[in-house]
């Protein structure tokens, strides 16, 4: 059964112009793009999206980067989804990202670091509703 899962290329990445190489990383890992779209987002809906991080030292930070800018918001599709795309992100912080992953190619910081995918199932289900109504899901 194919697995759902939730992703964004941040600002920084489509700041410094690699939204499609990352989207030729994602299809030519054998993802099917769900549903995809461009946008800004505001601040309130950042910290919406990132309630979880609410009482990190870093959220106000992080909350600001990502309504910084346009960023990409994606539903991703295949076997072992979630798991798959957090291989394929790479470590959180880029200097811990293996060779051949987005986050070794294209981040620039633990924080501004390209690309998020969700971690579980629970907050996949939660992600894709965050930012999708169910047609847009095709
Ligand atoms: P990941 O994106 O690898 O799942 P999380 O869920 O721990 O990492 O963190 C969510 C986002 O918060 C990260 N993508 C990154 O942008 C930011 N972040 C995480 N840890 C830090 C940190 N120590 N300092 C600044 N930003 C951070």
């Amino acid at each position: 059964m194919p697995q759902r899962t939730f992703s964004i290329v941040k600002p920084d990445a489509v700041r410094a112009g690699n939204t499609a190489a990352i989207l030729a990383e994602i299809a030519k890992a054998g993802f099917r793009i769900v549903a995809i779209k461009k946008q800004s987002i505001s601040k309130a809906e950042a910290e919406g999206f990132y309630y979880v991080h609410r009482e990190r030292p870093f959220f106000n930070d992080l909350t600001t980067f990502m309504s910084s800018g346009p960023l990409v918001l994606m539903v991703l599709e295949k076997d072992n989804a979630i798991a798959d795309l957090r291989k394929l992100m790479g470590a959180t912080n880029p200097a811990n990202a293996e060779e051949g992953t987005i986050r070794k190619k294209f981040a620039a910081s633990i924080q501004e670091n390209a690309i998020h995918g969700s971690d579980a199932e629970d907050t996949a289900a939660f992600e894709i509703g965050y930012w999708f109504a169910g047609y847009e899901l095709l």
